[in-house]
């Protein structure tokens, strides 16, 4: 057997350069890690979303509809998260329809008395017979950014309180009127006053139509000023003020019985889909026309803004 000796000097460089070699590998290795997390909830959201869309068309009260609410509340759960869901019947010009309210609750380091920051979206699809109408962006985009962000944001420890709010019932059966559309969110901001919660609400912040490739958001004339300031100034922080548009219009959406309850609201809406807004509500509105990029620049300035809020 060879006897132990201490190494010569061209050894020890060989050591201590083979350590510096694995050293840099694990950085990079390190680094490459974390900037697979941060970008990977635009794909993530993409893949969740691409699942509810291939169910099909999802108007209220189809089998497709209930597979969605399945999928929804099996991933929140799985994320962690208690869930509640709100059963009601609406009436419609159609007749009765059941609807279903989905609520992921988060609960703040801050306690009870702490307020509470809505993330929301709609997940039905509007009823169209005439067509296949599959809602990819309208519908789509943002239940899967939501179901995305879920088992992130338990995992953050916010001190406000967060709920993840899948609204039913935002499309018209028949033509938009203040009472043939948005069916979920009325009921749910109508329970919030009825019970003296909506005071305890900081903020409620919509997300609809978020998946489009050709990202541009509008900003909305309806949302509260301050609110809708923090987000785009959030977007211009993270250098997306190209997506983040400082020109902007009026919103009918499921923010406004929410505003109309006394909640600060935002709505974060691409509402310029396709040439001329074509792709709306049409046969066009599939999974081919949205991308991960948009998903995560949505995602990283919902982050953001939150970040901000929970500061306040
Ligand atoms: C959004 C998606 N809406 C219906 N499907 C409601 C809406 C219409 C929101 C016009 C903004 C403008
Ligand atoms: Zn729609």
């Amino acid at each position: 057997m060879t006897p132990w000796r201490p190494r010569s000097k061209s050894g020890r460089y060989k050591v201590l350069l083979a350590l510096v070699i694995l050293a840099g590998a694990a950085l990079l290795a390190w680094v490459a890690v974390s900037l697979t997390k941060a970008a990977s909830i635009g794909k993530d959201a993409l893949e969740q979303a691409n699942r509810i869309i291939a169910l099909g068309p999802r108007p209220c009260g189809s089998e497709a509809h209930q597979k969605a609410q399945a999928a929804i509340v099996e991933k929140l759960t799985s994320s962690g998260m208690a869930v509640d869901q709100d059963h009601f019947t609406a009436k419609t010009p159609v007749g009765s329809v059941p609807m279903n309210n989905i609520i992921g609750r988060i609960p703040g380091r801050g306690g009870i008395s702490q307020r509470t920051i809505i993330l929301a979206t709609h997940y039905d699809t509007k009823l169209v017979r005439d067509f296949r109408f599959v809602g990819a962006n309208d519908g789509g985009s943002g239940t899967g950014l939501l179901l995305a962000l879920a088992p992130l944001l338990v995992k953050q420890n916010y001190r406000h309180n967060i709920w993840l709010v899948f609204l039913d019932g935002e499309e018209a059966f028949r033509e938009w009127s203040a009472t043939d559309s948005l069916y979920g969110s009325r009921h749910m901001a109508g329970e919030l006053k009825a019970r003296g919660i909506a005071p305890q609400i900081g903020a409620f912040i919509l997300l609809d139509m978020v998946g489009d490739a050709d990202l541009g958001i509008l900003q909305d004339s309806n949302s509260t000023p301050w609110l809708r300031d923090l987000v785009w100034k959030a977007a211009a922080r993270l250098g997306y003020s190209k997506h983040f548009l400082s020109t902007g219009t009026a919103m009918e959406d499921d923010h406004m019985p929410f505003l109309q309850a006394g909640i600060p609201s935002v709505d974060v809406i691409d509402f310029d889909y396709g040439p001329g807004n074509s792709y709306w509500h049409t046969v066009h509105d599939t999974a081919d026309k949205l991308s991960a990029q948009s998903l995560q620049i949505v995602g990283d300035v919902v982050l953001e803004t939150l970040s901000e809020l929970d500061g306040q």
